[in-house]
């Protein structure tokens, strides 16, 4: 977990020093000694001060994504889809409802002052773009065949828009430094995660039972920009921003 390895590392190593009590660089235990070395005790507060920021700014970094949040309506769908997997693959490790997501682009770990470049992106973003509809698609895995990984529900989106818009949000991520997805966009929603190869078979013949559940359907009127949380008992994900499409012009669209 992020909170994990981070703990591991500044408590590793003379950071937790700093931490037990001078973090903004005030030796109060010296401070009541009189005779002091004025000199070196600045250059020891500006070394304190130094390291104590680096900890800091290392605890700050977050694992954050860019997605679509989706319906209560839809996350009933998907649970209903669930339900009858879940029949069949009892051990799946299952996405809760309501941290199933349309992902759009994985940021990964990021500092605090990234976070604000990504929402002035995403707000440019948002002013480009007007509501446009999703639909559900097939259920499907990752990889495609062979062990399965994840099992998902496709979208389905004719209009071309929803590709342009993960396309923008492409662009001008990788204006601030978020290298580019070299893999093509595959909409999807994970509904499972799958840890042994040996319920492959069985995963992809229940995907085929499903089939025809596929009744998802919604409109999109904004980008969420999210935190992901790791933790014993799974992710939670926190909404750090949420931008809302305001352009009345017709989208354009990708081929
Ligand atoms: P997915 O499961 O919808 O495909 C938040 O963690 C989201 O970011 C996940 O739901 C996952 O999307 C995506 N994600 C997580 N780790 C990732 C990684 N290492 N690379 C790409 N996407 C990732």
């Amino acid at each position: 977990a992020v909170t994990g390895d981070v703990d591991a590392v500044v408590g590793g190593g003379d950071e937790v020093g700093d931490r037990g009590g001078n973090v903004c660089g005030v030796d109060h235990d010296r401070g009541v000694f009189a005779g002091v070395d004025p000199q070196r005790d600045a250059e020891d507060s500006r070394r304190t001060a130094r390291r104590a920021a680096k900890s800091i700014s290392f605890r700050l970094a977050m694992r954050c994504f860019v997605a679509i949040e989706l319906s209560e309506q839809v996350r009933e769908s998907l649970d209903t889809i669930q339900s009858r997997l879940r029949h069949d693959c009892p051990d799946l490790s299952w996405v809760r409802p309501a941290n199933i997501h349309l992902t759009l682009k994985f940021l990964g770990e990021i500092e605090a002052e990234q976070a604000d470049a990504v929402r002035v992106a995403l707000d440019g973003v948002a002013a480009r773009l007007s509501p446009f509809e999703f639909e559900g698609g097939g259920l499907g895995t990752f990889p495609p065949s062979g062990r399965v990984n994840v099992v998902w529900v496709g979208i389905e989106e004719l209009s071309g828009v929803l590709k342009t818009c993960q396309r923008e949000c492409e662009s001008v991520l990788a204006a601030i430094g978020f290298a580019a997805e070299d893999r093509p966009f595959h909409p999807h929603l994970t509904l499972a995660r799958n840890k042994n190869p040996r319920l492959s078979e069985k995963i992809r013949g229940a995907i085929v039972k499903c089939e025809g559940s596929r009744a998802v359907r919604q409109t999109v009127a904004a980008v969420t920009f999210f935190q992901s949380h790791l933790g014993q008992a799974g992710s939670r994900y926190e909404v750090l921003s949420l931008h809302a499409f305001t352009s009345v012009r017709p989208q354009r669209q990708v081929p």
